[in-house]
């Protein structure tokens, strides 16, 4: 494991202050690093020791939240206390599931609130309110939540550290080591947790260009221990042969009104859903094309991803007058999960054993909304 200087590594926490990181120029960039919260952090979980503790992962776990599970599930094993990162949902994209294998993430899925009844804790990492798709047992206490989204409710624990001015849940991870709390260059894993964690940083700041000076920071802090044929492993972002194809039938479909362009993707299975997003990134690269629109058959629902460069295009506002609202007055797009992305049921229906014809309507109904807001695509049609 190579090594900077012996100062950025020390374990003395009095040392981290006097370490080169801190050069005048760097603090002026951003605020030191706080201890006391280190030492909250260090005495919630020292006090949790006793009891088993789960960390479960919201969503389809994006590197962010792998990344973090595995920094938090790290700080446990070196305080002693047991921990296992757990997750709902599948992982849904081949990239993330190659970081899974690649860094050897212990993971388990669960799917009955029954599998959660041995933890006596939960931590979240990357979210601030637990997964809504499972029931949580009554015993679970949340002990530590640590993330970088707003909440929409202020969650109460004994250890929160929520901050909206850094690009990755991993970031704060890194800040902690890097403050002395299990600083990195000592564990066996500790390469495989900072490959993940700069991953995680990297991928959640679109490859930096959205990157505060703390995640440079905090990426800068993890490099030395980073391994970097594993990270270019990962970083090839592979794409499965479903999603490939996804996009494939998303070109065929494109359709382009000035610098709108829209494209059906057809079925998708729940694994690949991933692919719809995907394939919007994909066409908005086209370069007369400032807002594109993609949307699937994902199991029982149609699922969509607006992704726009236009600022004056808020994807929440254009969902809503696309789609309006559900029958219990929420709008079908907007999710925590995915900017811009939408859901809706498809009920009944999707039990039709015609794919064909169900995307065909499926198709002309989105159409058709979507000409409210783009009224040259229905002229197209007609
Ligand atoms: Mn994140």
């Amino acid at each position: 494991m190579p090594r900077t200087t012996s100062a950025n590594l020390s374990p003395s926490k009095a040392a981290v202050f006097r370490g080169p990181l801190n050069a005048p120029h760097l603090s002026a960039v951003h605020p030191p690093l706080q201890t006391d919260r280190i030492h909250e952090l260090e005495a919630v979980l020292a006090g949790a020791r006793d009891e088993r503790h789960v960390i479960l992962l919201g969503g389809h776990p994006d590197p962010d939240a792998i990344a973090s599970a595995l920094a938090h599930r790290r700080l446990c094993e070196r305080l002693g206390v047991s921990a296992t990162i757990a997750h709902v949902l599948p992982i849904s994209r081949s990239e993330n599931r190659a970081l899974v294998k690649l860094l050897n993430v212990p993971m388990v899925k669960v799917s009955d609130p029954a599998e959660l009844a041995p933890y006596r804790y939960l931590s979240l990492v990357d979210a601030s309110a637990s997964e809504t798709s499972i029931k949580l047992p009554p015993g679970l206490e949340v002990l530590t939540i640590v993330d970088h989204h707003r909440p929409t409710t202020i969650p109460k624990a004994p250890f929160v550290d929520i901050r909206h001015d850094v690009g990755a849940t991993c970031t704060i991870y890194a800040e902690y080591a890097e403050a002395g709390l299990a600083p990195f260059g000592t564990g066996n894993d500790d390469g495989d947790v900072a490959t993940a964690m700069f991953f995680g940083i990297q991928t959640d700041t679109d490859d930096f260009a959205y990157a505060t000076p703390a995640d440079f920071r905090a990426a800068a802090y993890l490099k030395p221990f980073v391994d970097a044929e594993t990270l270019s492993r990962v970083g090839r972002r592979a794409i499965s042969a479903e999603a490939m194809a996804a996009i494939g039938r998303a070109l065929a479909d494109l359709e382009v009104v000035r610098d709108f362009a829209i494209a059906g993707v057809g079925h998708v299975s729940g694994t690949n859903r991933d692919a719809i997003p995907m394939a919007a990134d994909f066409l908005l690269r086209r370069e007369d094309i400032d807002t594109v629109l993609v949307f699937g058959i994902v199991e029982d629902r149609v699922d969509g991803s607006l992704r726009t460069r236009r600022a004056s295009v808020d994807p929440a506002v254009f969902m809503q007058n696309v789609f309006g609202d559900d029958s219990e007055g929420r709008p079908y797009g907007g999710g925590r999960a995915d900017m811009g992305g939408f859901r809706i049921p498809l009920g009944l229906m999707a039990e039709s054993g015609d794919e064909e014809s169900l995307w065909s309507m499926v198709r002309e109904v989105v159409h058709k909304r979507v000409a409210r807001v783009v009224p040259e695509l229905d002229k197209r049609k007609s």
